[in-house]
């Protein structure tokens, strides 16, 4: 089975709790959409864990991508005092900080910022579209496009294109809707496979909420786990 979920913000205990829930197996696959760190306070144990998923796949959200501009820059200032850099970038996340190395650095700094599969894309905060609704290409989109959008959350944005938009970066509940995650079916569409929605959006602001939920792409099931 493949399951997608975003903004998990350092919440590693329910993470578990989630994975445990849809006994996630060695067979299935994980989708991330950003925002593993912050807010919540197992950032980087949270981190390493995702890393060394082999079925799971992670890209980058605005809170990785604004690490990595923290480290690019101490890169430019101090190029080769490696140890203090990683002090630097340790006491970026006050609470496990400790744990980072330069391996989970490398980690980061490798995540993609958007996947394009058969069916859907995972993107963190929006795709652009042009005046026809049509998904601009991916690979000229910029970080800061994809990890910042601001106007994909919206209920009008609706991609032509027949791939399902799975994203997140807002919480659903800054959006007036519940904890819950919010799928957009197309006009006539039954919704029982995931070409039938135009975006998805998965975010349910589990910092402020407690719940954590992903999305299970053969089905279109949602599943929920609360503090
Ligand atoms: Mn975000």
């Amino acid at each position: 089975m493949t399951y997608i979920i975003s903004d998990i913000h350092g919440e590693y205990d329910l993470f578990l709790k989630l994975l445990d829930k849809i006994k996630f197996s060695a067979s299935d696959k994980l989708y991330i959409c950003g925002d593993i760190v912050e807010k919540g306070s197992h950032s980087i144990k949270l981190a390493k864990l995702i890393s060394r998923l082999p079925n799971a796949k992670c890209i980058a959200g605005n809170h990785e991508y604004a690490f990595l501009k923290y480290y690019w820059g101490l890169m430019q200032s101090s190029p080769s005092d490696f140890d203090e850099i990683l002090r630097k970038l340790q006491a970026y996340f006050p609470d496990d900080g400790y744990l980072l190395d330069w391996e989970l650095v490398d980690w980061f700094e490798a995540l993609p910022y958007y996947i394009e599969e058969r069916e859907f894309i995972c993107v963190h905060a929006g795709v652009s579209l042009d005046r026809e609704r049509f998904i601009l290409p991916l690979e000229k989109a910029t970080p800061e496009q994809l990890v910042y959008d601001r106007t994909f959350k919206e209920a009008a944005v609706l991609p032509k294109d027949g791939k399902c938009v799975f994203f997140g970066h807002t919480p659903t509940i800054n959006m007036g809707w519940e904890s819950k995650i919010k799928p957009y079916l197309r006009e006539g569409a039954r919704g029982d496979k995931v070409s039938d929605y135009y975006k998805i959006h998965l975010d349910l602001g589990t910092w402020i909420s407690g719940v954590l939920g992903c999305f299970l792409i053969e089905t279109c099931q949602s599943f929920y786990v609360q503090k």
